[in-house]
Formats: structure tokens, sequence, C-alpha cells
């Protein structure tokens, strides 16, 4: 049995990874028409990931004897301001999502909730792995400086799972 207040975290982070999800598509979508090519499917990809850790929490949830809510999800920008800053944003918000996991698995252990603290330790790994590959983004970038774009927006699909 699930115990309410993990029932709770648990749902929140619903919410969470599927405005991730949206945020990255909503990135996508912006670097589509940008003509960046290559950023644009890194980041459908991303957001292909980001539903797959949604429907995760669902499946768990449901699993354990919560009810999953699906709720509404706040709407992501539409414009964003250029590359760099961009992959900062894709940065900064996994580093909030790995708060995030570190407060259910503080709360886990709290409520002796050891099968969720178990669960949880996959997303524990995965957020090592996904800032350590936004890292590798970014630092590439930082040595290319402003210039040849188009040569990254060629290979970055070559980067997915750098770092991992
Ligand atoms: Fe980007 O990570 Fe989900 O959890």
């Amino acid at each position: 049995m699930l115990p309410k207040k993990i029932e709770k975290i648990l749902n929140e982070q619903i919410q969470k990874e599927g405005y991730s999800s949206n945020l990255y598509l909503a990135m996508a979508s912006w670097a589509d028409t940008e003509g960046y090519a290559g950023i644009s499917q890194w980041l459908f990809a991303q957001a292909q990931e980001e539903l797959e850790h949604m429907m995760k929490f669902v499946h768990f949830i449901n699993e354990r004897g919560g009810h999953a809510i699906i709720p509404a999800f706040e709407q992501p920008p539409v414009k964003f301001d250029g590359i760099k800053k961009l992959f900062n944003q894709v940065l900064e918000h996994e580093q909030y999502i790995t708060s995030c996991i570190n407060d259910i698995v503080a709360l886990a252990i709290k409520e002796n909730d050891f099968a969720t603290h178990n669960w949880i330790q996959w997303f524990v790994t995965e957020q090592i792995e996904e800032e350590s590959s936004v890292q590798t983004i970014i630092d590439k970038l930082n040595l290319l400086g402003d210039k040849n774009l188009y040569l990254f927006d060629r290979d970055i699909m070559s980067l997915r799972g750098a770092g991992k």
C-alpha cells in the first residue's frame, strides 16, 4: 500500500515530468522553425524520454494501490533566446528535476516506504546521466563560441548518451 504522502509527491512528479516533456517539445518545435534540424531532433527525442518518465510514475502509483492523476499542464514558452541559452535552460530544468527526485528519496526514507525508495533509484541514476549529457553539450557550445553552429547542428545526435 502506498502511503498517502508518497502518493501525493509521486502525483506531483507526474506533473513535472509531463511539463518537462512539453517544455522540450516546445524547444524542439522552435529549433525546427529556426532551421536547426539536428538540435530539434535531439530535443524531440528528449521530449519522448520525459513522456516515458511520466508514464513510469503513472504505472508505479497505480501498481502500488494509489491513483495516478493526470493533470493539466502549464503552457511552456513559445520562443527561446538562442541555442546556448536554450541548453542552459535545459540544464537548469534538469537540476530542478534532480532536486525533486531527491525530495522523493528523502520522503520515502522518512515514511519507511522502501519499495518507493528502491524504485526511485532508477531516476537518481537517470538524473546524473541527463545532467551530464546536457553539460557535455554546453561544454561543446562554449568551445565553439558563436560560430560553427551548422556543424554542431549536424553532429549533435552523435552526442546522445555522451557523458553517460
Ligand atoms: Fe529529464 O528527467 Fe525526467 O526524470
